[in-house]
């Protein structure tokens, strides 16, 4: 492979180019008329504008990407996360025209877009799994009977669902038929396809998720956990690993079964196994995300690879290496997702220009950015402007240096949830390890984060105070 095409933008089309450029590969950027003058187009050896600034008239146009590909002499395109990563038609027209798609073939893509037909993949398997049904159930009379089995609270789930969307949690029998009526009509308008199926409602889980790696000769290994709960209506706020409640001997029968959620759809490249932690430590395998996720840094870091290098090896054909007894895990590492949103406003996106952008650096702390100085902000992409990352031999460590780094951030022009990872950093909840899914709802208010403002504004009047007395002192002196 001599030349990759990113068919991305932001912090993780230049995370991509990066491994390219050290491994001796060309990189080409693809940019909308929003993004011309984009980090991520400057950092590519070479650029191509593919449309004006909404994503379905630029980065989600996979025929004319696959042209530009092909015009330029590309021989893998690699998708980053969002956009045409997880679209099956896309990998299999990338792969019709001679190119490499770096990432899964499209038929395992397929299976795991589905809720139904993962479930139904991995069936032979002993994976452990909510209980529940596995096929689509649109008769009010059975899915009585089922949710009368299983036991309430229940929750009916669109297969075709993802980020939560199409799901209800039904707490008694007499709302069963008005939310299943409810759950099909959404997945209908939402996703064109009403088949909806019920689980058992897990009240207070915890999300965590296997990075797993395959090649194309039957090797497939796993890199630990990523804790994920601390997340806001389906967006993952910060993530870290490892999971602080994870015996080793927990950690390789979710490591194993994950490897197995894979083996059964026959995948290839990186991906990802989500599971759901009961309050006793039950495991359930929720679905598997076929792309290369926002948060594989923290995987990278404490298992001592990198992943986009990994990814772009076994799409040119090659064997994987690494033995899963070589893998341990060193030290801890934390990410905290930096976005233009108002933490004080319900978390609304605030776009604007980037007045001040200074990233923190040291050692332990890794940055991921899509930005810098002076940018406007586009309104038309998700507004996350990096991936704050610190490292250390310990949690306790880690959580310290995200404190420091977070302070050590400048950012002007716009508010960011900067101040809301210091919330949960300094939060108890978090820093013992007793948190689940419900943190954000259960403990976040914005006055958490003015008191934090308060005390900083009374801290820095005090040190004014103090210098000007000394001040006043000094100019008193007699000569
Ligand atoms: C669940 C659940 C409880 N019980 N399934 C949310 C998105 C989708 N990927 C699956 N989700 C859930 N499925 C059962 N049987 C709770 C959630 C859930 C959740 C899962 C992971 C991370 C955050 C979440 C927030 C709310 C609900």
């Amino acid at each position: 492979m001599k030349k990759i095409l990113v068919a991305n933008r932001g912090e993780i089309a230049i995370r991509v180019m990066q491994t390219a450029k050290k491994m001796g590969i060309k990189t080409v950027a693809v940019f909308s008329e929003a993004d011309r003058n984009a980090p991520h187009v400057r950092f590519a050896d070479e650029a191509v504008c593919i449309g004006p600034p909404p994503s379905n008239q630029s980065y989600l146009l996979g025929d004319k990407i696959i042209e530009v590909a092909k015009e330029l002499d590309v021989d893998g395109i690699h998708p980053g996360y969002g956009f045409l990563s997880e679209n099956a038609d896309f990998a299999e027209a990338v792969e019709k025209n001679g190119l490499i798609f770096i990432g899964p073939k499209s038929h395992a893509i397929r299976i795991m877009g589905s809720k139904l037909a993962a479930k139904e993949a991995v069936k032979k398997y002993n994976i452990p799994m909510v209980p529940g049904i596995d096929e689509a159930i649109t008769d009010v009379d059975k899915a009585h009977v089922i949710a009368n089995e299983i036991g309430f609270p229940i929750l009916i789930k669109a297969s075709a669902g993802g980020g939560g969307k199409g799901m209800r949690i039904v707490d008694k029998e007499k709302d069963l038929e008005s939310q299943m009526t409810r759950a099909i009509s959404e997945a209908t308008s939402a996703f064109g396809d009403g088949s909806v199926f019920i689980e058992k409602y897990v009240t207070s889980p915890r999300h965590i998720e296997i990075q797993v790696l395959a090649d194309t000769h039957g090797n497939i290994l796993h890199f630990f956990e990523r804790e994920c709960s601390i997340q806001r209506r389906h967006q993952k706020v910060v993530e870290e690993a490892p999971s602080s409640i994870l015996t080793p001997e927990l950690r390789n029968e979710m490591g194993e079964a994950a490897k197995k959620v894979a083996e059964a759809c026959d995948y290839v490249g990186a991906g990802t196994v989500e599971f759901l932690m009961d309050a006793d430590h039950n495991f359930y395998f929720l679905e598997m995300n076929t792309r290369l996720q926002v948060e594989h840094p923290v995987s990278e870091i404490i298992a001592g690879v990198d992943l986009v290098e990994l990814q772009i090896k076994v799409a040119r054909g090659e064997k994987l290496e690494i033995k899963q007894e070589d893998l341990k895990i060193h030290g801890h590492a934390m990410e905290l997702r930096v976005y233009a949103e108002d933490p004080l406003n319900d978390f609304l996106p605030s776009v604007g220009n980037l007045e001040r952008y200074r990233l923190p650096v040291g050692e332990g702390i890794r940055v991921d950015n899509g930005f810098e100085e002076g940018m406007d902000i586009p309104i038309y992409y998700d507004p996350m402007l990096s991936k704050l990352i610190t490292y250390g031999k310990t949690r306790e460590e880690a959580i310290a240096l995200m404190i420091k780094a977070i302070e050590a951030y400048e950012v002007a022009g716009v508010q960011t949830t900067l101040p809301f990872g210091t919330f949960v950093m300094e939060h108890e909840a978090f820093r013992s390890g007793n948190f689940d899914t419900h943190f954000v709802k259960d403990y976040y208010s914005p006055e958490a984060i003015l008191q934090n403002n308060e005390q900083g504004a009374r801290i820095a009047a005090m040190v004014a105070l103090q210098h000007y007395v000394s001040d006043k002192k000094i100019v008193r002196l007699p000569k």
